[in-house]
């Protein structure tokens, strides 16, 4: 299969810095070599999407800090990811921080819409990103990517790429979530969508939770998007990320619940973010995004 990598070097979503250097790693990590290896030809989506550095804009509305080159940038990268799908191709997306998803989602949205395909996504992230304008404790974008894209926040964001709610939430599931806001949960109760929570995943263990995750998405979607956010795993492991949050996926949890994923034949796209180079050690987390991909499309270990 080829593999299309998309890259959205955008940082402003998130109020740390340095995301927009994720993609630079995450190919220096050696992404191309990894999927070669693993039997897939990639190819990048040229030319890059233009990005405006984040000296020189506004910050406009505290509430939903820098929506209008969000809104834009977001909108190219669904674009792209659409005509993806159309060509037949694998998207691989790489951020930039999570408020890319939207654009993502959005893309993917349309794209199985118009072959009445169901689709669901599995966001991977120690965050819910359910809030809104309203319930935001940052004003960071990023924190709002997956409410938008299942139609709550605002407009810009919701009908970004066509008027119609991208991703039904009820064809959602999170895992890894261990830090969610207050009034966001209300946000993700009322939505529907359903938590794999890091308690579970300890009661369960690893191998039983991704079984789990994985019948989910069997028993309601033709296809399935996974979305990682590297906070997800433990900062042991991914020391470079803008929230580094104690508890997370161990080396191997991780890699094997992206096995499995890989195993499925359930993925039709996948995205990774957050990778934040100044941050991290030794691009030790771009290394760990590189694994993750590999597993995701299909690497096994012998
Ligand atoms: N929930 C917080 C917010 O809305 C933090 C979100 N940060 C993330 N999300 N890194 O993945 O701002
Ligand atoms: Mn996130
Ligand atoms: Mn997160
Ligand atoms: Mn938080």
């Amino acid at each position: 299969m080829k593999v299309r990598v998309i890259e959205l070097p955008l940082d402003f979503g998130a109020s740390r810095r340095g995301s927009d250097m994720g993609p630079s790693a995450i190919r220096l990590a050696g992404l191309k070599q990894a999927l070669a290896d693993i039997g897939h030809e990639s190819e990048e989506s040229f030319p890059g999407i233009p990005v405006p550095a984040q000296e020189y804009l506004e910050e406009g509305n505290e509430r939903y800090k820098y929506l209008a080159p969000i809104a834009e940038a977001c909108g190219e990268l669904a674009k792209r990811v659409e005509k993806a799908v159309d060509d037949g191709v694998f998207p691989l997306v790489l951020g930039g921080d999570h408020s890319i998803a939207i654009g993502s989602l959005a893309g993917l949205g349309s794209a199985y819409k118009k072959r009445s395909k169901i689709w669901g996504t599995l966001w991977v992230d120690a965050h819910g990103d359910f809030n809104t304008p309203e319930t935001t404790p940052s004003g960071n974008i990023h924190g709002m990517s997956l409410a938008a894209a299942c139609g709550y926040g605002r407009e810009e964001l919701c009908s970004l790429h066509g008027n119609f709610r991208k991703l039904d939430p009820r064809n959602v599931a999170l895992v890894g979530v261990r830090d969610l806001d207050t009034f966001e949960k209300d946000n993700m109760r009322e939505a529907g969508v359903t938590v794999f929570t890091m308690t579970e995943v300890d009661r369960l263990g690893i191998a039983e939770a991704a079984r789990r995750i994985i019948s989910f998405f069997r028993e309601r979607v033709d296809i399935l998007h996974v979305s990682v956010d590297m906070d997800a795993m433990d900062p042991m492991i991914a020391p470079g990320v803008g929230i580094p949050l104690t508890g997370g996926f161990s080396y191997r949890e991780v890699l094997l619940l992206a096995e499995e994923l890989g195993t499925s034949k359930l993925l039709g796209s996948a995205e990774i973010v957050e990778v934040n180079p100044v941050l991290d050690v030794r691009n030790q987390t771009a290394r760990m995004a590189v694994e993750i991909i590999s597993r995701l499309l299909g690497g096994t270990i012998y």
